[in-house]
């Protein structure tokens, strides 16, 4: 029976150490939760570090913290406290937390870091990869395990690998930063699927990983080697149900009061870990800010700061813990009077009943993180607004992810101090009817995406991709067909080959005037043409000039400009019905504007037709470009006998009458071929395919949807296949 086996750098229960004795006690956070409203499969194994190092534990405690964890499904990872300091603390928390979060200031680049990083996701693989079975899945977490889904692919290559990153995915402008890149890209790409938060963070990815990498997606999909990935949002929600029946919670009163604040004062809320992306000094600031400017609000409302303690290891955290007590210690030295404490400052994790309770009596919420992920506080707080009588209101940073779903919060820019007092007074002043609308609003959608609904979707989107890679698999040649084909041919009298020549024969180049033929191409098509019983035809998109001078020596034909041009053999070039061309005119110069007005893109004229390159742009910007060309170009075409086609980096304009599929239409009139073989990579080769009798051996390069039969990786592999016929 399959299994989920779910990898994250922390394990859900944390093992402490007093007195001699092991202690276990679980933790249940948001993933695990999510994990646990999974039906299938049944069988679960969960892997991660259980939190304490191991050279703080005798071999035989080791075991028996093992054994513990194992009757809980759980396996740990153990960790030296040397890894513990170069990968958690270290690369995990100095390089990419930071980074990731756009603290670009905070960020420290350090081999030694990177090391331990590597060997300690290594560390995780070994661990893994002997309880992998066929038909598992395997569901990695975050940012600290970016390089495991290439290096548990490499031992299982048909593993059902899903990540998820909990963090935002910063633009290209700050990966490129990270002197090890091209590793950590290559190394989520080891996924079937990767998950985001939102859109924005699966934008920057895909834009980061074309950048570095040049792998180009389509509709969000990778075609990598010979498997597809699929990247796409998957907002994290929290369990709904459990947040809102805590409204009726009786020690809600007991709680205000042992915090200090009587019952007139109004409270403001601030819940977070204590931790320099969540904008806890600024947020201090425009409070303190707001008790000068609006000093009738002194004595009546006070703000509630619980901060968690997070990575005390590292040294920021303690300065800021520092910096947030002396600002608590100086607003209410000036503000507080004996019976009014402006800030009730606790610096510890709350159990989930108290913090419900305050989730409960607060007026408003202050969260207003410089970078998050998501944030679920924001959705645990309005969550626990459901069906009260008085209604506590989100004030809720642009920042969070968490914002592109609440946007009738009060949404504020974080490092706006003025506007973050004008939202506490809105908030504060905000009449019960309005509050009640706008919670409305986003508890029904934080209600219908919950953390179960976040799992099952994560899951499905994984069997989906899975399911297609299955499809993509059966196209591929298998040994046993390659001996029919292999047969096939050798028992032909006649055989006849199309062959596209760019991204089929050759690989794609930056320049399209550099893709001449190398040597190894030249002899595989002088070879496969030089016997009697095979007829080449290269049939490409390229002007006769171009494909003359790169294999007119060779014993094949040529037919250029999709089908404007034939050469047979050595022959001259001959042109079948001459074509219309006066639609160049009104053309021309509006692919010249859009030449000066996209750099790096470049016109190129043949007979008959015009082609805008744009392999050289700068990616977004070419797209753009090529959308608003295709647009402008298809209605001013409207009424002539022209068509307009979007390729590989190239917007094409010619006649339509002119293409492959007629071309190819005419070889295979000229005789009865009891072999032809096809193969192209781009939508002008599809007229091609369309063309081909049943028994044809046509091959797709690439990804993408097609009418051939077969697919092949690359041009190298299409080389290969070829030169076995030679
Ligand atoms: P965090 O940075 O930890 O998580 P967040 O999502 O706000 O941020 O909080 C996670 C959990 O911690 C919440 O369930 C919350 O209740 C709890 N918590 C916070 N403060 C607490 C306190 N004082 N006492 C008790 N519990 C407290 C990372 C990313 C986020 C992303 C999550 C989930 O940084 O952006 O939302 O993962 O993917």
């Amino acid at each position: 029976m399959s299994k989920l086996i779910i990898v994250s750098n922390r394990l859900p229960v944390t093992v402490s150490r007093a007195g001699g004795k092991i202690n276990l006690r679980p933790s249940v956070g948001g993933v695990a939760t999510g994990m646990s409203s999974l039906s299938e499969p049944e069988e679960r194994l969960w892997f991660g570090w259980p939190g304490l190092a191991d050279d703080r534990l005798t071999p035989e405690a080791e075991q028996t913290v093992a054994q513990k964890l194992h009757e809980l499904d759980c396996h740990p990872v153990f960790l030296s406290a040397k890894d513990v300091r170069g990968f958690y603390s270290g690369f995990s928390n100095k390089t990419i937390w930071p980074l990731f979060h756009y603290f670009v200031q905070h960020a420290i680049f350090k081999e030694e870091l990177w090391e331990s990083y590597k060997r300690v996701n290594g560390l995780f693989c070994q661990t893994i990869s002997p309880y992998i079975d066929e038909g598992d899945t395997i569901w990695i977490h975050d940012y600290q395990l970016m390089l495991l889904p290439r290096l548990i692919r490499e031992q299982a290559p048909h593993a059902k690998i899903g990540f998820f990153l909990h963090i935002p995915f910063p633009s290209f402008e700050l990966v490129r930063l990270i002197p090890w890149r091209e590793e950590i890209l290559e190394g989520l790409l080891g996924a079937d699927l990767l998950g985001f938060h939102e859109y924005d963070y699966v934008r920057h990815f895909l834009s980061s990983v074309y950048r570095i990498t040049g792998h180009e997606h389509q509709l969000s999909e990778l075609h990598i080697e010979d498997r597809l990935v699929r990247v796409d949002a998957f907002p994290m929600g929290i369990d709904y149900d459990k947040y809102a029946d805590s409204t009726e919670q009786p020690d809600v009163q007991r709680e205000i009061e042992r915090i200090g604040a009587n019952r007139d004062v109004r409270l403001i809320i601030s819940v977070d870990r204590l931790d320099y992306t969540k904008g806890i000094l600024v947020r201090l600031e425009a409070y303190d800010w707001f008790l000068t400017t609006h000093p009738e609000y002194r004595g009546k409302v006070s703000l509630v700061v619980i901060a968690v303690p997070s990575r005390t290891k590292v040294d920021q955290y303690n300065e800021l813990r520092d910096q947030i007590e002396q600002l608590v210690g100086r607003v209410n030295g000036t503000y507080g009077t004996l019976d009014w404490t402006p800030i009730s400052y606790m610096y510890r994790s709350l159990p989930f009943d108290k913090l419900a309770a305050l989730y409960n009596a607060a007026d408003a919420a202050l969260i207003t993180p410089l970078r998050d992920g998501m944030n679920l506080v924001a959705k645990e707080f309005i969550a626990c607004q459901h069906e009260k009588e008085h209604q506590g209101i989100l004030i809720l940073s642009e920042m969070a992810g968490a914002a592109s779903e609440l946007c009738e919060a009060i949404v504020v820019n974080p490092h706006n101090k003025d506007r973050l007092v004008g939202a506490i007074k809105e908030a504060l002043e905000m009449p019960q009817e309005e509050r009640r609308r706008r919670n409305r609003l986003m508890q029904s959608r934080v209600s219908r995406y919950t953390v179960s609904r976040w799992a099952h979707d994560f899951i499905s989107n994984l069997n989906d991709i899975r399911a297609q890679q299955e499809d993509l698999l059966t196209a591929r040649i298998s040994a046993a067909r390659q001996e029919e084909i292999d047969k096939q041919y050798h028992a032909a009298k006649r055989r006849l080959f199309l062959l596209d020549y760019d991204g089929t024969l050759v690989p794609f180049v930056r320049r399209p005037e550099d893709a001449h033929p190398d040597p190894q191409v030249l002899a595989i098509l002088k070879t496969l043409a030089g016997d009697p019983k095979n007829e080449v035809v290269v049939i490409s998109g390229r002007d006769k000039e171009t494909l003359g001078a790169w294999l007119g020596d060779l014993p094949v034909n040529l037919i250029a400009e999709h089908g404007a041009f034939f050469r047979t053999r050595d022959q001259a070039w001959d042109e079948p019905v001459p074509v219309e061309t006066d639609w160049k005119r009104i053309i021309r110069p509006i692919l010249e504007l859009y030449v000066d007005r996209t750099p790096g893109s470049l016109l190129e004229e043949k007979d008959y037709s015009l082609v805008w390159h744009c392999r050289k742009s700068e990616p977004d910007l070419a797209k753009l470009r090529t959308q608003e060309l295709s647009d402008a170009l298809t209605t001013l075409t409207a009424n002539l006998n022209i068509g307009v086609f979007e390729g590989s980096k190239i917007v094409e304009i010619k006649n339509i009458s002119v293409n492959k599929g007629e071309a190819a239409r005419m070889w295979l009139a000229k005789q009865d071929w009891s072999f032809v073989f096809c193969a192209g990579d781009d939508y002008t080769d599809e007229d091609m395919f369309a063309a081909l009798p049943e028994h044809a051996v046509s091959c797709k390069i690439g990804g993408g949807s097609s009418k051939a039969r077969f697919r092949l990786n690359g041009p190298a592999e299409l080389r290969r296949l070829l030169a076995r016929f030679g």
